[in-house]
């Protein structure tokens, strides 16, 4: 047998079908794959070992839902919202979504690869291997292609794999103003070719709100990104319920984003279609929600549940998912290997990268992480202390 890389004696979580744990494991990994995991030790000459010393491994954290390539700083809203000004009020002043879309468009891509580069090394520091990156604060052709040419080159300049979503419908952008229909068919006609043809996202996105589009909008955009083979995913529901996370299910979304409004008899919908329920606890508490998501009816329906940072500058600027797990435990209740599972399988099923990632399974990538505890607890008990100790990405440690 032939293997680069030997993980000796780990205590392994490998977030399998069957939830397999092994307290003594020796995992061999070969051109960047997991070729054999045994509970014995093989001898092979010429790989490097790393001793894990009993301590704990899972697989490299899946960030499914980011909006990290944005120009811009709104810290001044987290202040005006702490004097009782809502969110949706912000964004009828001139602040939210469309205040990043002003900087953003004026940002350099040397601008915008430095300022999101710290943000996605922040997020491998703690354990994440593969994000998600959202374009969405451009809302015309120039700046949404910029950003996803930013997006896909942090890829390329730091070892964590980079998975990058069209989100031109995030918001109405002033040259369209009072005239969403205009825009979305703007989106289809001018924008979306180029995406597709360029090969600049595998998804579509799209914020469907009272405040942003409505269903019959995103039901356009939708029907014509999957006949350019697009991915589908929606944020839906996050602050009154639209009924978007149903009519995307229905259209086969690999995930529906937020779902705090999501009416618990809805969830057989998402069960129906495989489509998974992406929480955002991160956004819930800084924008003080205090609707949940219907956890108990999502979990009774066995729609997997998975756990982002939704990281952006207006509704949740945070980067560590061990936070977003901790979050996810106290406010949503879920267990701490629900947790888990939300940012390693279940975020590789909404990211439709499950044959390839998310879990410690023969043939699957060796993206993977080595903390610096063999109690799953400590991770997600203590998000400020950064248990993340080495991390492997595509079989080659790079701490
Ligand atoms: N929902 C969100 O939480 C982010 N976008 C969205 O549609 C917030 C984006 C922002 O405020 O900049
Ligand atoms: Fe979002």
């Amino acid at each position: 047998m032939h293997s680069d890389l030997i993980l000796e004696n780990a205590k392994v979580i490998t977030f399998d079908e069957n939830e397999t744990v092994h307290e003594k494991a020796y995992i061999y990994i070969s051109d960047g794959i997991i070729s054999e995991i045994s509970n014995k030790k093989i001898n092979i000459s010429g790989a490097q070992k790393i001793d894990a010393k009993g301590q704990l491994l899972t697989p490299g954290l899946i960030d499914c839902h980011t909006h990290i390539v944005y120009a811009g700083n709104r810290a001044n809203e987290f202040a005006m919202r702490l004097k009782g000004a809502s969110y949706a009020e912000i964004a009828q002043q001139g602040g939210g979504i469309v205040s990043t879309v002003k900087a953003t468009r004026k940002a350099s891509v040397g601008e915008l690869t430095s300022s999101a580069k710290l943000r996605a090394q922040t997020m491998l520091d703690h354990g994440t291997t593969t994000v998600e990156i959202k374009s969405g604060y451009g809302l015309n052709l120039e700046t949404e292609v910029k950003m996803l040419r930013v997006a896909k080159s942090l890829g390329k300049i730091l070892p964590i794999s980079v998975v990058p979503t069209f989100l031109g419908v995030h918001a109405v952008p002033k040259e369209y103003k009072n005239n969403a229909d205009g825009y979305v068919d703007y989106i289809i006609t001018e924008v979306l070719p180029v995406i597709a043809n360029e090969n600049l996202a595998t998804s579509v996105d799209a914020f469907c709100e009272n405040i942003a589009f409505n269903v019959q909008q995103i039901e356009k955009l939708f029907l014509a990104a999957k006949k350019l083979k697009f991915n589908i995913k929606l944020h839906a529901e996050q602050l009154t319920d639209q009924k978007g996370a149903v009519l995307a299910a229905r259209l086969g979304a690999k995930s529906v984003d937020h779902l705090e409004y999501l009416n618990p008899t809805d969830c057989s919908v998402l069960a129906q279609n495989n489509t998974v329920a992406v929480l955002l606890p991160g956004a819930f508490y800084f924008l003080k929600e205090t609707q949940l998501p219907p956890i108990q009816d999502l979990k009774d329906n066995n729609v997997p549940i998975a756990i982002a940072t939704d990281s952006n500058p207006g509704s949740s600027p945070f980067l560590s998912l061990p936070l977003m797990m901790n979050m996810a435990c106290v406010y949503f209740g879920l267990s701490i290997m629900e947790s888990f599972k939300g940012v390693t399988i279940n975020a590789a099923r909404a990211l439709d990268l499950n044959k390839q990632i998310g879990s410690i399974e023969l043939g699957k990538k060796a993206d993977l992480v080595l903390w610096s505890t063999d109690n799953i607890n400590d991770i997600v008990y203590n998000p400020t202390f950064n248990y993340c100790d080495s991390i492997i990405k595509n079989g080659i440690v790079i701490t």
